[in-house]
């Protein structure tokens, strides 16, 4: 029998921020409006556990939304930081740890010839849509339904299905006109994207893609999807931006890129860069990155980019990411999990699909795979909404929506992964 979990703390605490903070979060996810109850207000955290002011524990698989792949407080990152803060927060001045993280990027990138840090991954898309449509001084963009790349105006359109349309805004505020050159294509079909591209391809300055979606739950590209989509923009003269904030070094040291042999002409990163501090990156060749001001005309700046704080985690995590077999063991504890789901889900005779690549999965409340936004949404979230209360219930942390990538850290242990699956097994069969 499940115990009710005491979050008397937490529902005051929640009760005081929602005086103060919209909703009482600052990112909305964390509300937890898509499956219910007061979410947790955390007080501490290590390695692959998180603690609420109840003092819960959890095994925790949000990870910050993807960056504490070390596991949180890692004590070389905390060490890094620490010592970087002593030595001052911010300078608003060059530092060569900016030169030293932006070379660990480009080893790992080789299609990021330059790299320009930024303090968020929708700062990175934002900026990287300025600099193609500079490049290339045309206008259209594409992006595809259920792809998130931040809340950026021309970005926040969604269509229904079927072939290209141009959306409307999915948020209020942003002026029709801030959408109008932006076509909302379905992921995964090559089809859709030659059609389009053969009408219009000429007026198309990028198509801006998760290589994996992360967005609407971990979908892969099918066979041929982005092979289409660097053709297309090859026979177009369009830039191919691969949106890797959550993908890059998360499912390979080279994110998608690497791990699907695929060419970009601009990469977004963010997330696992910072190290869990503020942090977004884009980056190219130098002909294209040689646009941006101070060297050319296309402008983009920020107060807090590059922050010593911010390149001393991020250089502190990508470090330890270059060791010797440290994405195999992610892969065989991610796998691990992966197929005690399916296990799980079997015994209990659940209609659920596990999704995964690398250490990004979900598990869709599906009997059958998900290849898209309209599959994702036709999937049963009120029984993932059951399920995600039943696990926190037991002591798993998972992401507060069905449309969202759970990720397994360097820190999960076989324990965390058993204790994971044996609370499954009772959440499944109790949603
Ligand atoms: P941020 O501005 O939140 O740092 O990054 C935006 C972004 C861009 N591109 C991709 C592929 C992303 O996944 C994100 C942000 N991811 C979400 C989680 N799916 C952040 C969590 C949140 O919004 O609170």
């Amino acid at each position: 029998m499940v115990t009710e979990l005491n979050l008397t703390r937490s529902e005051a605490a929640y009760e005081a921020a929602k005086r103060r903070l919209v909703g009482g979060v600052n990112s909305p996810v964390r509300a937890f409006g898509a499956v219910g109850g007061t979410p947790p207000f955390i007080r501490s955290a290590s390695g692959a556990h998180i603690t609420d002011i109840d003092g819960n524990t959890y095994i925790d698989y949000v990870a910050s939304w993807g960056p504490m792949i070390l596991g949180h407080a890692h004590p070389d990152v905390v060490a890094a930081v620490q010592a970087a803060c002593a030595r001052g927060s911010s300078f608003g001045a060059p530092t060569e740890a900016e030169t030293e993280l932006a070379a660990l990027i480009t080893e790992a990138f080789p299609s990021m010839e330059r790299v320009r840090l930024v303090n968020s991954g929708t700062e990175a898309t934002l900026s990287a849509l300025r600099l193609a449509r500079a490049t290339t001084g045309r206008d259209l963009l594409i992006k595809f339904e259920g792809g998130y790349h931040g809340h950026v105006d021309a970005l926040l359109v969604s269509a229904g299905s079927g072939a290209a349309t141009f959306g409307h805004p999915t948020s209020a505020g942003i002026p029709d006109d801030a959408v109008a050159g932006t076509a909302v294509l379905p992921y995964n079909d090559a089809h859709a994207l030659e059609r389009f591209m053969s009408d219009r391809g000429d007026e198309v300055a990028c198509i801006i893609v998760e290589p994996v979606a992360g967005n609407m739950g971990v979908v892969a590209p099918v066979e041929g999807f982005l092979e289409a989509l660097r053709r297309e923009c090859d026979a177009h003269g369009a830039l191919l931006i691969l949106d890797e904030v959550m993908t890059g070094f998360r499912v390979a040291l080279g994110g998608a890129q690497e791990r699907l042999r695929l060419r970009a002409d601009i990469t977004t990163l963010g997330k696992i860069i910072g190290g869990g501090l503020p942090v977004g990156a884009y980056g190219a060749c130098a002909a294209i990155m040689d646009n941006l001001s101070p060297l050319g005309t296309t402008y983009q700046a920020g107060t807090l980019s590059g922050n010593p704080l911010v390149t001393a985690a991020g250089i502190a995590t990508l470090e330890r990411l270059k060791c010797e077999g440290f994405y195999d063991r992610l892969e065989a504890t991610s796998a691990r999990l992966a197929d005690g789901l399916r296990a799980a889900a079997a015994t209990v005779s659940a209609p659920v699909t596990p999704a995964r690549v690398g250490s990004m999965l979900t598990l869709f409340f599906s009997e059958r795979p998900v290849t898209n936004y309209a599959e994702a949404k036709a999937c049963d979230v009120e029984r993932f909404a059951r399920f995600h209360r039943g696990m926190l219930a037991r002591g798993v942390y998972l992401p507060p929506s069905p449309f969202e990538a759970w990720f397994v850290g360097a820190s999960h242990t076989e324990a965390d992964i058993g204790r994971t699956l044996e609370a499954a097994e009772a959440a499944l069969k109790a949603s």
